[in-house]
């Protein structure tokens, strides 16, 4: 069976909610304040089931919106997951204000099919009539409704009648109903189902409660499946619900799938912690943004030019917020042009690539434009943006992914943040990112895809990363692998494979702890040799009583600043260890100190400043810096004066 969602659109009063209920018997104005006033406010649902043109049983949900300018934003909480329209336009008033309005958003949510309804047949004579029919054939030219079914030659309806593309009905009377539901179930025919198979996600569109079962949410299933017990994730607010029950097209189900109008009654959640705009998607996969780089058109009929840094009404889905619109590439964007754009919301919202959206002016509001999500997780803005976006908006989903992944350099990007950021599936991914892995143009480095390109610039760069070390320590026999792998900044897996790749190839030796060029060990000439051993002997005879380093350096034959580097050495071997900033110990005599220490402490865990003089044998201008180190060292602890042995 497939099911499609049937929205109406057209001025008030046209006989939207008239035309619905001829065809299906059902009364979409279900508010009081609705049947009083003879007029919609809000949404209004129906369903009805015909045969489709395969001769399978075809299911149409239909959303009736109101025409009420005071109401589009309603209107547009329904129009978001429409399969096909049902452009309403009375033959006695022709086409009005929200005529225009509404086939404006159909056309900026990318509706594709639609079937122009001509209501009220009954009240007009037949020149009028055909009058009324050139008026809206030439609003409808170049447009999704200009004849969509006739000029497209893979629709097979060969039991029917050409379907027409304007039908002209009364509600009243019956006439051209039949002539309607035949277009219908042509152009139903046309529609490409929705993915069952993608996430799920369910734009709230109605909340309450309902005797015996709780709280209700009911929305359209824009995509993927939904069953029964199925716990899921509410955005932005990120609450965890349960799928207590589920009814489609007002019948209890097992599942949901894409394209049905769906009811759940929910559990873990009050109508209080619910409202029409939130979203339900799995649980722990996405992440609700509140900036997104967007595709925006403005209408031609727009009334001014839009400056970057308006801010507007931003309608998607079922959600409705402000949002301050950022152009990217000009100051102001033309009625009728394109452009790139960083839209910036006030709260969070869960937004995917292909999200469809709708801008209206502050004052008047009227509808001005709207466009196409592109990335719901922005980065700063770099160069080469524009070309990136540019991919994000064709049509090739690997070079996109490609594009996703490049743009992480060699930081890559993880499966479940690719999932988020596409709203694609696992196994769409996995297909879509076959051949790149395959042609090795994308790496998988543990739970990572990797751009090779920028692999490549990552091992350039810690090639002269290591060059440059051994340029400024020529003493030293290479660069600690956290040093490098925090001057080139990669995550510890990426530099992991970095350093693997290098040392295969033989442009670098990591060796142990370090990394050095090929055949780099540390070149000491003789007399630093011998420098080195006297500095060592110097500190390891003197035990706590070490000498000052300047004595120390200016007894040897090398010049300052080489005497300066084989210290430094031997504070990074640790043979040297710096106490304070003019005492420098050697290992050994440290060591010995602390075995000291320890053995004091089983005769008393306490010790002062002069007991520390008496057991060591140093001055006091010795005794502060060493208690002090083992305090660091938390070998003691300071209380008060005195030190307790830890
Ligand atoms: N004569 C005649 N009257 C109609 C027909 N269809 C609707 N009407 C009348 O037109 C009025 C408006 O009809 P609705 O169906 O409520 O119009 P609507 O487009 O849903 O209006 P909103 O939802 O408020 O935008 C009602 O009084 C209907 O009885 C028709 O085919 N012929
Ligand atoms: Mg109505």
């Amino acid at each position: 069976m497939k099911s499609i969602i049937v929205g109406t659109a057209g001025h008030i009063d046209h006989g939207k909610t008239a035309l619905v209920k001829a065809l299906t018997g059902i009364d979409a104005d279900r508010l009081e304040e609705e049947k009083r006033r003879g007029i919609t406010i809000d949404l209004g649902f129906a369903h009805m089931d015909l045969v489709g043109a395969d001769g399978d049983p075809l299911h149409l949900g239909f959303v009736d919106v109101p025409g009420h300018e005071r109401f589009v934003r309603n209107m547009l909480a329904g129009v978001g997951g429409i399969d096909l329209v049902l452009l309403v336009i009375a033959a006695d008033e022709s086409i009005k204000p929200q005529t225009r309005e509404h086939f404006d958003i159909l056309q900026l949510l990318g509706v594709q099919r639609g079937i122009t309804v001509l209501t009220k047949s009954d009240a007009v004579d037949a020149e009028t009539l055909d009058v009324v029919r050139l008026e809206v054939e030439e609003f409808l030219r170049g447009t999704f409704l200009d004849n969509p079914s006739l000029d497209n030659p893979n629709v097979d309806t060969p039991n029917l009648d050409t379907p027409k593309s304007i039908v002209a009905v009364s509600s009243l009377t019956g006439a051209g109903l039949d002539d309607l539901k035949r277009a219908m179930i042509a152009t139903a025919a046309e529609v490409q189902p929705r993915d069952s198979s993608a996430l799920p996600r369910l734009p709230i569109d109605r909340v309450f409660t309902m005797k015996g079962f709780g709280t209700v949410v009911t929305g359209t299933l824009v995509a993927g499946t939904i069953h029964r017990e199925e716990e899921l994730e509410v955005f932005p607010s990120g609450r965890r619900v349960r799928v207590r029950g589920l009814q489609v097209h007002g019948q209890a189900a097992d599942a949901a799938v894409a394209g049905q109008r769906t009811a759940l009654n929910l559990a873990g959640a009050s109508t209080e912690d619910l409202s029409r705009g939130m979203t339900l998607a799995p649980v722990a996969t996405f992440t609700a943004t509140r900036r997104v780089d967007v595709q925006l058109s403005l209408l031609s009929s727009a009334p001014r030019p839009l400056k970057s840094r308006t801010r507007v009404h931003f309608h998607s889905n079922t959600m409705e917020t402000v949002a301050e619109i950022v152009l990217h590439g000009a100051k102001q964007l033309a009625p009728g042009a394109e452009e790139f754009a960083r839209l910036k919301l006030p709260e969070a919202a869960l937004l995917l690539p292909g999200d469809r959206f709708i801008i209206r002016q502050f004052s008047p509001v009227v509808t001005i434009g709207g466009g196409v999500v592109l990335d719901p997780v922005p980065i700063a803005r770099m160069p080469g943006h524009d070309v990136f976006l540019k991919v994000l908006a064709g049509d090739d989903p690997q070079q996109m992914l490609r594009a996703r992944i490049a743009r992480r350099g060699y930081g890559g990007i993880s499966m479940p943040r690719l999932i988020a950021e596409t709203g694609w599936t696992r196994n769409t991914l996995e297909t879509r990112l076959a051949q790149a892995v395959k042609e090795g143009r994308v790496l998988r480095i543990g739970d990572l895809f990797v751009d090779a390109p920028a692999m490549v610039r990552l091992q350039q760069l810690t090639v002269r990363s290591v060059e440059g070390f051994h340029r400024k320590n020529s003493l030293v026999g290479g660069i600690p692998r956290e040093a490098l792998r925090e001057q080139v900044k990669a995550s510890a897996e990426i530099f992991h494979t970095v350093l693997e790749l290098l040392s295969r190839e033989k442009k670098i030796e990591a060796a142990g702890e370090l990394v050095r060029m090929p055949g780099h060990g540390v070149v000491m000439k003789d007399e630093e040799a011998e420098s080195k051993k006297k500095i060592e002997e110097a500190f390891a005879t003197a035990g706590l009583k070490v000498p000052a380093l300047h004595e120390v350096i200016a007894g040897l034959k090398v010049d300052k600043a080489r005497a300066q580097k084989i210290v430094t050495l031997l504070l990074r071997d640790k043979v040297l260890v710096k106490v304070s900033d003019e005492l420098v110990f050697h290992r050994t005599a440290l060591e010995e100190l602390r075995r000291l220490v320890a053995a004091q402490k089983t005769k008393s865990p306490k010790m002062d400043v002069a007991k520390f003089k008496e057991l060591t044998g140093v001055s006091r201008k010795y005794a502060i810096p060493l208690l002090e180190y083992l305090d660091r060292e938390r070998v003691t602890r300071r209380v008060g004066d005195a030190r307790e042995i830890l």
